[in-house]
């Protein structure tokens, strides 16, 4: 691997010169003012232009005026001929829309007509899986691809604190505005960070909050117990109760912005309510109650399931785990908890249907959760910009046509992601899964945005120093290695939403059976005949009966079950024919030998850019791609070569099959 200095990733500092040329007047008080005023004073000095012309020499005028209407992130932007004036009714909408204009650039100081704009959800948050000890299976950051963390180092907080501050900025940048630093696995000293450690988060949380961010923690749910104070941490314990609410008092004495706890509870061997016969609204309020008063929230996590279910036992289905949980709860939940629900049923697979819990609690506020972190989509060796699979989640309409969506859905509870950073010099590892942390961002302040547009902006901002020996070579080469990324990920891994078939355990490359025989609920069912998992009503597991009628009825037929995820919801024979007029086994081999014949394609555009990009970007690019090419054909060969077996049929194109 080439090492580089620590990446500016989409703020290298040619972005700025749109601002840092201008007479700048920055009016407003408070620490993100402070923080915009520093801003543009570098800018300025990189540039030259100045950061004190008064207010009437300016030709960028940014202000706050109390009273505004923007709400506490919005900002309106006014373009005359003389001026560009952003103003915000608050710092955070300063600090956004000087961000904006940044993302804009010289478009920025352009005459044309006032916008304004807001967040459309209020919680834009990153869930880092970091561990402050190295774990002996999990390694520093569970599912991490990047490196070590970015806040804990050899056993502590780190002592050099500076890359928190640039990672606040970028992240800042792109709209993210909550940030968990620990792993939803709390472990034994993890659970200390909420007491007695406590002042090492409150360390981390300073370098945050001068962008904008706040500070959350993941906690154990049975950390009275453990910790030694109490023998018991059932939720309806009087004592269980005063003990959450002295730490969170003392929590909020050090940080008082502090945002909250994040809960995964009897899910995969952590504590939980569960253990004292007490429901998840009991747990989530036990925490709720301590925190309401200093105005935080509980992110408790949805996903609760039998992780040590017996394979030959066909009637508990993981897909229906969190809805049977969750959905008769509703209603039960205290106003301060966000019940965390991720994007599928399953985890974070390559292909998934939107999970049924999203739409099944309107009485709860529910955040969504993706995966930046690529665990199953490559792993930061891949090419894989997730954009576009989160723009289609966010469009999914849970109650069908004229419903919500779920961008909206969402609106009372945030998004949330799974970050993908590390303290790997390009912050991702792989410098192209930075797009994945930005469009994460930008669709989390607008879940309308069009995904590629994102990925675009991703890539303008980013390459700006490279955009200058032939800009349009280089964009196109960018669009067409990100753009369809995704759908060639697909087409080279699972077929039509079966999911994992994964190597166990770090779950890179694959294993077809890795999975079948395990406790992990995450099988495929092939046998000499055919594939999939019925999940109807009728014939399955009924999980298809969870969604709202609709869905319930598109998915319970094969018939009317799209392609994509056929294999999720019924079990067919190799014969079966799709909507697209080909057959299960023959879509399997086609989509394989293209998916490879695509990450060929994208090496060599690739490989074309070498006179375009920085040298250290583009050789770890280069490098990764004889990565991503080498296990895609595993893939290819794996996945081929075992239907082929198993069902007998050639592939009608007599390709060579293993
Ligand atoms: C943090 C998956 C991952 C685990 C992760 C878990 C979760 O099972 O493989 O590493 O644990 O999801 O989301 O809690």
């Amino acid at each position: 691997m080439t090492t580089v200095e620590t990446d500016p990733a989409w703020l290298p500092d040619e972005a700025l010169r749109g601002v840092g040329t201008r007479r700048v007047c920055v009016r407003g008080e408070g620490l993100l003012v402070d923080t915009v005023r520093a801003e543009v004073g570098r800018a300025c000095h990189k540039f030259g232009g100045s950061d004190d012309a008064d207010d009437a020499a300016c030709d960028l005028l940014l202000k706050v005026v109390a009273g505004g209407d923007e709400g506490p992130e919005g900002f309106t932007v006014t373009r005359t001929a003389r001026r560009t004036t952003l103003t915000a009714a608050a710092p955070a909408g300063l600090l956004h829309g000087f961000f904006h204009l940044v993302r804009i650039g010289e478009a920025a100081f352009t005459q044309g007509p006032d916008e304004t704009h807001r967040p459309a959800l209020a919680l834009r948050m990153l869930d880092h899986w970091d561990n402050v000890d190295v774990h002996p299976v999990m390694g520093q950051v569970e599912r991490g691809y990047a490196g070590g963390s970015l806040f804990w180092r050899d056993g502590r907080a780190r002592g050099d604190l500076s890359r928190i501050r640039a990672y606040a900025r970028l992240l800042a940048s792109c709209g993210i505005n909550a940030l968990a630093v620990n792993n939803v696995n709390v472990h034994a000293s993890e659970t200390r960070l909420l007491t007695e450690r406590f002042t090492e988060v409150a360390a981390i949380a300073a370098e945050l909050r001068p962008y904008g961010i706040r500070t959350h923690l993941s906690v154990n749910f049975a950390a009275p117990l453990l910790l030694g104070d109490l023998d018991t941490a059932d939720p309806l314990d009087e004592g269980v109760r005063a003990w959450w609410r002295e730490a969170a008092d003392r929590v909020y004495a050090l940080v008082p912005d502090f945002g909250g706890f994040v809960v995964k509870a009897d899910s995969e061997g952590q504590p939980g309510p569960f253990a004292y016969g007490r429901s998840h609204a009991d747990g989530a309020n036990l925490l709720a109650g301590a925190l309401a008063r200093h105005g935080g929230t509980v992110h408790w996590r949805a996903f609760v399931y039998d992780h040590r279910q017996d394979w030959r036992d066909r009637s508990t289905d993981r897909a229906r785990a969190a809805y049977d949980h969750f959905a008769p709860l509703d209603g039960q939940f205290a106003d301060n908890v966000i019940l965390q629900v991720k994007h599928g049923p399953m985890d974070f697979q390559v292909r998934e249907p939107v999970s049924p819990v999203i739409g099944a609690l309107p009485r709860t506020r529910v955040a969504v959760e993706l995966q930046a972190t690529q665990e199953y989509t490559g792993q930061q060796r891949h090419v894989c910009a997730l954009a576009p699979m989160w723009s289609e989640v966010l469009a999914f309409r849970p109650e069908g046509e004229g419903g919500p969506t779920v961008g909206q859905l969402v609106a009372g509870g945030g998004l949330v992601a799974v970050a993908n950073v590390g303290d790997d010099p390009f912050w991702t590892g792989h410098p192209l899964a930075q797009a994945n942390l930005y469009s994460y961002g930008r669709l989390a302040w607008d879940p309308t945005a069009d995904a590629d547009q994102l990925l675009d902006e991703w890539a303008e901002l980013t390459f700006t120093p490279d955009l200058t020996g032939d800009p349009e070579r280089l964009r196109s080469g960018l669009r067409a290695v990100l753009h369809g990324s995704w759908a060639t990920y697909e087409k080279y891994t699972a077929p039509l939403g079966v999911g994992f078939m994964v190597q166990p355990g770090h779950h890179y490359g694959p294993s077809v059976d890795g999975y079948e025989y395990s406790t992990w609920g995450t099988y495929h069912f092939a046998d000499r005949d055919g594939i999939g998992v019925d999940r109807s009503r009728a014939t399955g597991t009924g999980y298809a009966g969870q969604y709202a009628k609709p869905w319930a009825d598109t998915y319970e037929r094969v018939e009317s079950c799209p392609d994509e995820l056929l294999l999720f919801f019924h079990h067919v024979p190799y014969g079966h024919v799709l909507h697209s007029g080909k057959t299960v086994v023959q879509h399997i081999y086609d989509t394989h030998f293209e998916g490879v014949e695509e990450v060929e394609a994208a090496r060599e555009v690739w490989a074309a850019l070498a006179d375009l990009v920085s040298p250290a970007r583009h050789t770890r690019v280069a490098e990764l791609y004889e990565e991503q090419l080498r296990c895609a054909r595993e893939w290819r060969d794996q996945i081929n070569s075992y239907f082929l077996r198993k069902s007998g049929v050639p592939d009608a194109h007599g390709r060579r099959i293993y």
